[in-house]
This record gives structure tokens, sequence and C-alpha cells, in this order.
């Protein structure tokens, strides 16, 4: 028979990826989606299979981190034989906007599934697999960073993780549930939530490029991360499940590039040089060659980047770098995609819907700029 996997999150940059991953294994995926206004399932429309006709292998179901009973009810009839946790308010600047929130669903959210999953006395049949964070280790003492590096998360959303991770080990050592902890570094892709920082470059570039904007407004350009393409990285969700022994492994490229790193690489994508000049919030990045037609409303000497102190974080995390050496050895596990690459990629889907845009505009029928693609 099929394994039946749950995954929180469905909707998002990850769960999508791991939903197709799974389908392409076989698996019956369930995936769990929150009750929006309007239509919240664009990255999962394209595997989305009519419930009506087709004796779906992927079945969406309402509910919430923040509900107990729905997710007690959603696991009892799902039995799910692997639970992937990837629910979260994930966006680390507004968890200093609505903390509580934040561990409303990162921290008591991730109880919330454990215990469900215990309370329906399914410990020896489900396996958990827990989305933590690099942001655990937030003000490092210690690069890079292992599975043993000490943590000192700098955020509301990085505290709730810590939460989740310790609560996660605490059903594994008291109730011997198959629970692991992916310590995942930042990984990105076409799919990232537009305000997350790489792909607010890219999509920022390619409108800027078309002249849908005019300059990208940012905050700490100095921090350094070390970038992973969501691909590389959900496949090693699913094999950590498959181990034997459930234990906790940090996930990461092993290389680090700042932020201005990455606007440069976006910037070069487009055939455009950037002069980074100033410090501080005075810096900009200026146009000093175009040398493509990808950017025929850019000029040499176009400020295209403007620092925003809006974007500052009250407490940062300047400098994150992984060691994934426990999971290439014990699971051979390597990432296919180098930061570079997935830049590219990134920057050519946004500057397909920027031209898209385009034409709109130049046909007079402009979208306002929350509908745009
Ligand atoms: P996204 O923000 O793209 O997706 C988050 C998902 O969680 C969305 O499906 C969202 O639903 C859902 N969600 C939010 N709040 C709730 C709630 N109250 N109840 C149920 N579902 C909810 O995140 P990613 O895909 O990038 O990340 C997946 C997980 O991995 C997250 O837990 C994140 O914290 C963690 N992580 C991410 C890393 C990264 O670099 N991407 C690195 C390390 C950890 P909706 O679509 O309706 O908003
Ligand atoms: P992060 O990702 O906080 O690492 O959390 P994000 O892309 O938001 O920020 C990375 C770094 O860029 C700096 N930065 C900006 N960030 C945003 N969003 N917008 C800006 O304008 C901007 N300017 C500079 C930030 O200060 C930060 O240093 C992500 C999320 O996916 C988490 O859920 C996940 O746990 C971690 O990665 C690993």
């Amino acid at each position: 028979m099929a394994k039946r996997a749950l995954i929180t999150g469905v909707t998002g940059q990850d769960g999508s990826y791991l939903a197709e991953f799974l389908l392409a294994k076989g698996y019956e995926v369930h995936g769990i989606k929150r009750r929006a206004s309007s239509l919240n399932t664009a990255r999962v429309d394209h595997i989305y299979q009519d419930p009506q006709t087709d004796n779906p292998r992927f079945v969406l179901h309402y509910g919430d981190l923040t509900d107990a009973s729905n997710l007690t009810r959603i696991i009892a009839q799902v039995q799910p034989d692997e639970v992937y946790n990837l629910g979260a308010q994930s966006h680390v600047a507004v968890s200093f906007e609505a903390p509580e929130y934040t561990a409303d669903v990162d921290a008591l959210g991730t109880l919330r599934l454990l215990e469900a999953i215990r309370f329906l006395g399914l410990e020896r049949k489900t396996r958990f697999y827990q989305a933590s964070t690099s942001e655990l280790y937030g003000q490092v003492t210690q690069s890079p960073q292992t599975e043993t590096t000490p943590f000192h998360p700098r955020s509301p959303y990085g505290v709730a993780k810590l939460y989740a991770y310790w609560i996660c080990v605490n059903y594994r050592e008291a109730y011997g549930l198959h629970a692991c902890n992916g310590i995942l570094f930042n990984h990105e892709s076409p799919r990232r939530g537009e305000t997350f920082v790489t792909r607010k470059i890219t999509r920022g570039l390619a409108n800027i490029a078309l002249g849908l904007e005019n300059c990208l407004y940012m905050g700490n350009i100095d921090a350094l991360r070390d970038w992973g393409h969501a691909k590389d990285y959900v496949r090693m969700q699913w094999m950590m499940l498959q181990q034997d022994q459930p234990e906790d492994y940090v996930i990461a490229s092993g290389v680090q590039h700042s932020v201005r790193d990455f606007i440069r690489w976006s910037a070069a994508e487009l055939g455009l040089d950037l002069d980074f000049t100033g410090t501080g919030r005075a810096e900009t990045a200026v146009v000093t060659a175009v040398r493509s037609d990808l950017a025929p409303k850019v000029r040499v000497g176009d400020t295209i980047m403007r620092i925003d102190p809006r974007y500052y974080r009250p407490a940062e995390v300047e400098s994150l770098l992984g060691d994934p050496s426990k999971a290439r050895k014990q699971l051979g596990w390597t990432p296919q995609i180098s930061a570079r690459q997935m830049c590219a990629e990134m920057v050519a889907e946004d500057y397909r819907a920027a031209r898209r845009q385009a034409v709109l505009r130049d046909c007079g029928l402009d979208l306002p700029m929350a509908m745009r693609g």
C-alpha cells in the first residue's frame, strides 16, 4: 500500500516542492491549507487533483496550527506514516511585529501535532519531521555551525523555533517517537515568498530592468547567509525520515555570501554592473555598465538600490554558515544546485513575469501592484 504523508505548510515554498517529491515517490499526500479570503494555493495548483473524478493521491484539508482539535481530527482521519511540519509564521522580521502569534503557530503548533500523534496512539506508526532552522544559532560563537553548536536565537521566530526543536527532541526521548529536526539554512527558489531577501532582489531588479519600478530599498546588506535551493533541501527532509534511528541534521551548502553579493549577481544576470558606494544607511548601488538589452529602461548612472532603515531588524543575525558533514557522511546528501545557479533561475522566472507585466502596461492594461504575478 502507498505510504501516506501529511504536510503542514503545503501551500508554502517547501511544502509545494515536498508534495511534488513525495507524489513522484508514489506517496498519498495530504496537506493542510489555511482558510483565506482569497485563493492561497498557487504553488500547488499544478498538482491539484479533482476529488470528484480522480481518486486523488493529493488531498487538501482545511486547518490551522493554532487549532488542536482540527489537527487531531485530520491526523485521526489520515493515519499518516509521516508528518512533515513545515507550517509556520516563517518571516523573521514579521515575528517582531507579531511575536505572540508566531509563538502560538511555530512553538505550540508543533506541540499540538506531537500531542495529537501521542493522543491517537500513533507513536509507533507516525514519523515526524520538524522544520528547524539556522535561526536557532542566531548570535553565533562558532563557525561553521554544526549539530552541536550552542543556540542563541535573536528573534521571536528563532525563540519559538527553539521551543519546537526541543519539544521534538523531548517527544523522541520521552515517548520513543521517530522525530527528527532538520536544521535547515536559508533555501530559496522561484517559489520563495516575495518579501524574503533573495526574491525581493530578483523580483525588484527584474521590475527595474523593464521600468516597472525605479529602485530597490533594502535593510542590512552586510548580512551573510548560507543559501541553497529548496528542491535540494526537501529531498533531505524525506531522507531523514527513512533512517532507522531518528536524529537531527544540519542542512546547508557550506558556502557563505552577503546580501550585497546576491544583489550584484542578480544585476549581472540582467547585464548590469553595479558600484556600491557609501556606507551604512548612506550606501547606494549605481549602474556602471549596461551590457545587454534585457534592461532597456536602465541607464548608466541610475541609482537602483538604496538603504531604508525600516528594513533593519531590532536584533540581527549577522552571519550564518552551516557544516553539512553529518548529512553528507550518514545520508550521502549533497546539494546539486549552487546559490549562483539558483539566483540565475530566480531572475529568469521573475524577468518572465515582469515582461508579461510590461506588455500589459504597454497596452494600457496595467494591473495594480498587489495583483501582479
Ligand atoms: P513559507 O512561508 O513559504 O510557508 C509557510 C507555510 O506555513 C505556508 O503554507 C503557510 O500558509 C503555512 N502557515 C502559516 N501559518 C500557518 C498556520 N497558522 N497554520 C497552518 N499553516 C500555516 O515557508 P518555507 O516553505 O520557506 O519554509 C517551510 C518551513 O521551514 C517553515 O516552518 C520555516 O520556518 C522553515 N524554514 C525555512 C527555511 C527557508 O530558508 N525557507 C530555513 C529553515 C527553516 P499560507 O500559504 O496560507 O501562508
Ligand atoms: P532570514 O531570511 O531572516 O534569514 O530567514 P530573509 O531573506 O528575510 O533575510 C536574510 C537577511 O537579509 C537581510 N535583509 C533583508 N531581509 C528582508 N527580508 N528584506 C530586506 O529588505 C532585507 N535587507 C536586508 C536580513 O536582515 C537578513 O539578515 C529565513 C526564513 O526563511 C526563515 O523562516 C528561516 O528559518 C531562515 O531563513 C533560515
